[in-house]
C-alpha cells in the first residue's frame, strides 16, 4: 500500500512542527545515562574542574547519551566511603588521594612515600607513563578502573602550637594523617603521634585540641580553612602523593567499548586542564592564607629526610614494590 498524499502531508507537517525537536531530544535523553562522580573538595577546586571538563567532553562525544554529574564537597561521603561505593558500583567515579587506597592496593603507597619524587615534573612523568599505568592495573582487581592521575602539590605540616622547622619541634605533637598504615608509620618516623581521621573531621579536631595539626598542600589548607585553627605552615614538602581518578569497574563494564574509550580519552584530556588550574590555585591559596594570618616557615628538609628509612624498610619489602621504587628513582 502506498502512502496517500494527505497522509504524507500530515507526516511532513508533524515533523516540521516545533514540537518535534524537543520530542526527539527527550527520547535521546531517556535513552541516555547519568553517571555520578564524587569528590570531597568544594566546587571550583582543580580536581572538581578536571572531572567537570571530562564530563563535558564525554557528553559532547556521546551526543548527550552519557552525562556525568559531579557531587563535590563530601556530598557522597568521605574518601573511604566513596571508594567503597565506587568499588561496588553505587558511585561511578571517585577522585581520591592515593592514600586511602594504600591498604588495599600496596603499589599505591609507593607514590606517597616521603621524598621519593625529585620534583613535580618527575612525579608527573612517572604517573603519566608506564609506571602509572602499571599501578593502575593493580586497582582493577579491586573494582576500580584507574583513568588518570591529578596533581596534589607538596604536603607540608601545619600546626597550632608552634612551627616545626626541625623534626625535634614535631616530637610529641598529635598530627592528623590520612587513613593509611604507611602514613601512620611516617608520622611515627618523624617523631609525631599519628591520629588517622577522615578529612571532614580535621578542622574541629584541631580547634578542640584533639590533634595539634595536620599536613597537606596549600590549596587544601586554604579551602578547608584549616589555616584559621593552625597558623604555622612549615614547608617540609615531605610527599607529592598524587590524586587518582577512578571509575567503578562495574559501571565501566556495563558500557560499550567505544564509550569506554571516550571516557578514558576524556579523563586523559582533563589532566592538563586540572594541572593548569592547580598552578594558579597554589599561588592564590598562598596569598589567601597569608592574608588570613598564616605564617609560612621554611623547613630543614634534609633533617626530615634522614628519618624516613624505617618507613621504606617496613613497607617496601617484597620484590615487586622494591622494583617499583627503583623504577621511579631511575625515571
Ligand atoms: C587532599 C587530597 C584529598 C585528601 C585530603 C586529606 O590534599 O586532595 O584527596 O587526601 O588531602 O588529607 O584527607
Amino acid at each position: 500500500m502506498t502512502i496517500t498524499a494527505s497522509r504524507r502531508a500530515l507526516l511532513g507537517a508533524a515533523l516540521a512542527t516545533p514540537l518535534a525537536a524537543p520530542f526527539l531530544a527527550n527520547r535521546a535523553a531517556a535513552a541516555g545515562i547519568t553517571l555520578r562522580a564524587a569528590d570531597i573538595h568544594p566546587d571550583g577546586y582543580p580536581t572538581i574542574e578536571g572531572v567537570k571538563l571530562m564530563g563535558r567532553l564525554v557528553e559532547e562525544r556521546t551526543e548527550g547519551r552519557i552525562k556525568i554529574q559531579m557531587f563535590h564537597s563530601r556530598q557522597l561521603g568521605e574518601e573511604k566511603d566513596t571508594l567503597e561505593q565506587t568499588r561496588f558500583g553505587v558511585i561511578d567515579f571517585t577522585r581520591v588521594n592515593t592514600a586511602p587506597l594504600n591498604n588495599l592496593v600496596p603499589a599505591t603507597l609507593v607514590v606517597g612515600l616521603p621524598f621519593l619524587f625529585r620534583d613535580t615534573a618527575h612525579m608527573q612523568a612517572v604517573m603519566d607513563g608506564p609506571i602509572g599505568e602499571d599501578i593502575g592495573k593493580d586497582t582493577a582487581s579491586h573494582g576500580l578502573v584507574t583513568l588518570a592521575y591529578y596533581d596534589s602539590g607538596a604536603r607540608c605540616f601545619y600546626t597550632r602550637p608552634r612551627a616545626v622547622a626541625e623534626p625535634e619541634a614535631l616530637k610529641g605533637l598529635k598530627v592528623r594523617v590520612q587513613q593509611s598504615d604507611m602514613w601512620v608509620a611516617l608520622m611515627r618516623a618523624f617523631g609525631a603521634n599519628a591520629t588517622p581521621l577522615p578529612f571532614g573531621e580535621v578542622y574541629s579536631a584541631i580547634q578542640t585540641g584533639v590533634v595539634d595539626g595536620a599536613e597537606n598542600n596549600v590549596p587544601t589548607y586554604y579551602t578547608s580553612r584549616h589555616f584559621e585553627v593552625a597558623k604555622y605552615y612549615t614547608k617540609t614538602e615531605h610527599s607529592l602523593s598524587p590524586e587518582i581518578l577512578a571509575m567503578s569497574k562495574r559501571s565501566y563494564d556495563k558500557l560499550a567499548k567505544p564509550d569506554q574509550e571516550i571516557i578514558r580519552q576524556a579523563a586523559k584530556e582533563s589532566v592538563p586542564h586540572m594541572r593548569k588550574l592547580w598552578v594558579a590555585m597554589e599561588e592564590e591559596a598562598l596569598a589567601k592564607v597569608v592574608a588570613g594570618g598564616a605564617q609560612i616557615v621554611e623547613a630543614d628538609k634534609a633533617a626530615y629526610a634522614r628519618l624516613v628509612q624505617p618507613v621504606y624498610d617496613q613497607f617496601v619489602k617484597d620484590a615487586k614494590l622494591k622494583a617499583l621504587v627503583e623504577r621511579i628513582r631511575a625515571a
